[in-house]
């Protein structure tokens, strides 16, 4: 194992830089093997800093050309270079000017970070470390310059060339064939947020006012002949610029917004200053080739990146701990976005969908780690869910439990005293305290203590004194370096329903008038009064605190709250809980009578009947039951995905079954528009025809690969024609065989395309799927470079099957053990992200354990590990 595995970077070693970079003037010469680089740094020593130390530049595979201080080329003896730092030990004491010529090799980059290729453009990525592979330089969030950037390369290779900030000059080189272009951003930035791009690229624009009248020309550029695949994209960023300012009061402020969309992407998106830049898949879209789903993330992610030149660009980090400064709120606020474009109580349940999925399985594992950490080994590995979402999870509590008007008082002083700088989670906090004038000390501990809170509720009645208790408890299981937990401030948003779905007026002074009970110890209790007869609770609505709650609720008081709660969330919430009660039984070999099969589906059916057509998006995430891994979750040891996805496939057929006239009716009656359009309602009125068809194959197969084969062929957007495929992907046959050719056939041009035929395949929950996987290796739209085809078939199989990933022989684990070691020499972080699919391991049944433990060893054990994987697969051992 290599030693750098070791070091550790923690929070508490945090110093200010001892040198700072005023301004930096880069000169770029794009060349496809020797690009050169000439930085000129204004430095000069930080008075917060120390004195008397060396300048230490990080650097990362960069070969230096030449060095020179204040002009003068330096000697021998003078500094000291190696790919990965640059030392001058004994700098200036004042204010100098430091020239640093490196040359660097883009064709060759495979990790995808610094400056690389893609489909022969030029792009960069820096976040988190990536510009030192660009030039030496102080590579850290806190250190902010002013840059101005000159780009020059072959005409013919690159015609388009842009920087950050606003363009400045361009011109022709006479006689080479050559032509540069200056970009000058006004706004000091840290280095991570630089980018650059050249290359051949088609473009679209249009003008932007903002609120105060400044003109902004805001433009898309992607791969020529793909223009009208933009639209939507270019639509999604005007939107954004509009509310943001609207909601947040935020304004754009440079003379143009560029996005790039490119092939080869380790993540979403960047969000460097004026020039993002995009993985293809969130920027191109039509209905022939995207799907409702890749609409709605386009908008999204357009939105999140936009949204970042506030939060995020003008208030940055002030180290790598704090990334959920940025990210978290950023989440927060491009959820907010969508729920305000779309339905929102539709698009919080997808988020609580993902939470659950993906950071409450974080947190589960050997992998959890507190919002903002406290050290880590390689900063690449910490972009998680648990950054992310939970930390978008943080600021919408503090929103609930401070009111909207006093967020955005908080949001504004966070802004107008942090702008320009580099913050930290604890200025953010200041914003809201300072506000309120709360003590929100306490509050800050979801911050640094790692794992999902359990909260148990009990409810008592009392006819006599017509008064009604809740009992709270919180728990927090013990998570990697956290024994032992604090209890958390919970926000609990509640109200009580009647037995016959009626909204209950009764008195709690501890419910203050936003319905909210704040829990802040191990155990409380809330009293009501003047309730007049038993009620049901409605707790967490509208999901107001990321935690696993347990209600002692009967079934019947589940369905009244499915079919009357005021909080469309805990109407959803109470259709899972039952379905899961089932299907956690069922999965481990508990009995389930006839009785409660019957009055599950009987409940089901009443909520088609009564509430389905009145919104049909709802409807078809109520029918959509938890998927292999929620339950996996749910049983959370000893899991045997087999039995689980029996369970649910025999539940499935049972409520299609039980519901089929009713779904076919809804099946037929909701026949596509004749033409499509991307808009919530009609995505809504597709979503709810494509979870009937597949409740009717689940529950006759012969009828539904009728159905499903028909609609493929005929479909006339690629929502449909998917959907169809995948649920003949369910059905093993010919008529399966067939449709996967003609997908084939249809969209070999089509990369994005052929990556949604690559996963619906590699989930096929069947024996034969590794050696499918295998021979689509060899495929000539795969390749092992490329990160969206390498998740689309293998981050698929390994994260979407269940039953084979995890089979019982071991073959899932090993197969994924060896992509990731391959992985590893061309992507250290793609390769990481897939090993993370490990993170259930300790839950499976003991054989399953002991084959994962093994394919973990195996990848542990290989000498020349990048630092993203050894990270993962030590604490994945641990
Ligand atoms: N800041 C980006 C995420 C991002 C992080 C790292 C990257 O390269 C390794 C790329 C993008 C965002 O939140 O969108
Ligand atoms: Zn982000």
């Amino acid at each position: 194992m290599r030693t750098d595995v070791d070091h550790i970077v923690r929070l508490e070693d945090y110093l200010p830089s001892d040198f700072l970079i005023d301004r930096v003037e880069l000169d770029v010469r794009l060349h496809p093997t020797a690009t050169k680089v000439t930085a000129t740094l204004s430095m000069r020593p930080n008075p917060a800093g120390r004195s008397d130390v060396p300048l230490i530049l990080d650097g990362d595979e960069v070969n230096l050309k030449g060095i020179a201080l204040d002009e003068r080329a330096l000697e021998a003896g003078e500094f000291e270079a190696s790919p990965q730092s640059l030392t001058i030990s004994q700098p200036p004491q004042h204010p100098f000017k430091l020239t640093i010529e490196t040359e660097i090799n883009p064709t060759a980059n495979t990790k995808l970070m610094g400056l690389y290729r893609s489909s022969g453009n030029y792009c960069t990525q820096c976040e988190a470390e990536g510009f030192r592979r660009i030039t030496y330089f102080l590579d850290r969030p806190d250190v902010l310059a002013v840059y101005t950037t000159r780009i020059e390369a072959d005409r013919e290779e690159a015609p388009v060339l842009l920087g950050n900030g606003n363009p400045v000059e361009s011109g022709i080189i006479e006689g080479t064939g050559r032509h540069y272009a200056v970009w000058h951003d006004p706004f000091p930035k840290p280095s991570y947020l630089f980018a650059l791009v050249g290359g051949r690229l088609g473009k679209i624009a249009k003008p932007f006012t903002t609120m105060n009248g400044r003109e902004v020309e805001i433009a898309v550029y992607v791969e020529p002949g793909k223009e009208d695949r933009a639209g939507y994209a270019l639509d999604a960023l005007e939107r954004s610029m509009i509310w943001d300012e609207r909601v947040f009061g935020r304004e754009y402020d440079l003379d143009v917004f560029n996005i790039v969309a490119v092939s080869d992407f380790n993540m979403g998106a960047m969000e460097n200053k004026g020039l993002n830049i995009f993985n293809d898949k969130y920027v191109l879209a039509s209905p022939e080739t995207a799907t409702d789903t890749d609409y709605a993330n386009i908008e999204a992610i357009i939105a999140h990146e936009y949204f970042h030149n506030w939060s995020g660009n003008r208030v940055t980090c002030r180290d790598w701990f704090q990334l959920c400064l940025k990210e978290g709120l950023t989440v927060f606020r491009d959820q907010e976005f969508s729920s305000d474009e779309r339905s929102r109580p539709v698009h919080r349940i997808a988020e609580v969908k993902t939470l659950r999925s993906r950071q409450f399985l974080e947190d589960a594992s050997p992998l959890s780690h507190p919002v903002r950490p406290n050290q880590y080994r390689e900063i690449n590995n910490f972009y998680t869910a648990t950054v992310y979402e939970k930390g978008a999870e943080i600021v919408r509590m503090l929103k609930t439990i401070i009111g909207d008007a006093d967020f955005r008082r908080g949001m504004d002083l966070y802004y107008d005293r942090c702008d320009g700088t580099a913050a930290t989670v604890e200025d953010f906090l200041k914003a809201f305290a300072d506000v309120t004038g709360l003590d929100l000390s306490h509050f800050a501990r979801w911050y640094a203590q790692s794992g999902t809170p359990r909260v148990e509720v009990r409810g008592h009645y009392d006819g006599t004194t017509q008064t009604y208790r809740l009992d709270f408890k919180q728990q927090t299981p013990p998570t990697p370096g956290q024994p032992t937990k604090e209890p958390m401030v919970i926000p609990v948003v509640l109200g009580l329903v009647t037995q016959d779905g009626q909204r209950m007026e009764a008195k709690c002074e501890r419910v203050n008038s936003r319905g909210v009970f704040l829990l802040d110890k191990t155990e409380d209790s809330i009293t009501f009064t003047g309730v007049s007869s038993r009620p049901v609770p409605s707790v967490f609505r509208d999901f107001s605190a990321p935690v696993k709650v347990s209600l002692d609720l009967t079934n019947e008081e589940l369905i009244v709250l499915l079919r009357h709660d005021a909080d469309a969330f805990n109407r959803w919430q109470a259709a899972q809980t039952l379905a899961m009660r089932t299907l956690a039984a069922r999965s481990t070999g508990v009995p389930v009578s006839e009785d409660a099969m019957a009055s599950l589906s009987s409940a089901f059916k009443g909520f088609l009947e009564e509430a389905a057509l009145r919104d049909p998006a709802f409807a078809a995430l109520v029918l959509s039951l938890p998927s292999d891994a929620d339950i996996a979750q749910e049983i959370g040891q000893d899991v045997d995905p087999d039995a689980i996805h029996h369970a649910r496939k025999e539940l499935r057929g049972h409520l299609g079954k039980n519901c089929f006239e009713k779904l076919a009716d809804f099946y037929h009656s909701l026949a596509p528009a004749k033409t499509y359009s991307p808009d919530a309602a009609s995505a809504g009125r597709r979503s709810l025809r494509n979870a009937a068809l597949d409740l009717l194959a689940a529950a006759d197969p012969q009828a539904g690969e009728k159905l499903a084969s028909k609609q493929f062929e005929t479909a006339t957007n690629m929502t449909d024609r998917l959907a169809a495929l995948s649920v003949l992907m369910t059905i093993p046959g010919s008529l399966r065989e067939s449709a996967i050719a003609s997908f084939e056939e249809r969209y070999r041009d089509e990369p994005l395309v052929l990556d949604k035929w690559f996963s619906l395949q590699a989930a096929i929950p069947e024996d034969t799927t590794v050696e499918r996987v295998q021979r689509l290796m060899e495929h000539p739209a795969f390749s092992m470079n490329n990160p969206n085809r390498v998740r689309s078939l293998i981050g698929s199989f390994a994260m979407l099957n269940q039953v084979q990933f995890n089979r019982k022989d071991g073959a899932g684990y090993a197969f994924l053990a060896s992509i990731v070691l391959r992985a590893d020499e061309l992507n250290p972080q793609l390769a990481s992200r897939l090993l993370t699919a490990f993170s259930s391991w300790k839950m499976m049944e003991s054989t399953r354990r002991n084959h994962a433990r093994i394919a973990l060893q195996s990848i542990a054990q290989k000498p020349s590990l990048s630092r993203d994987v050894g990270d993962i697969v030590n604490r994945s051992l641990e």
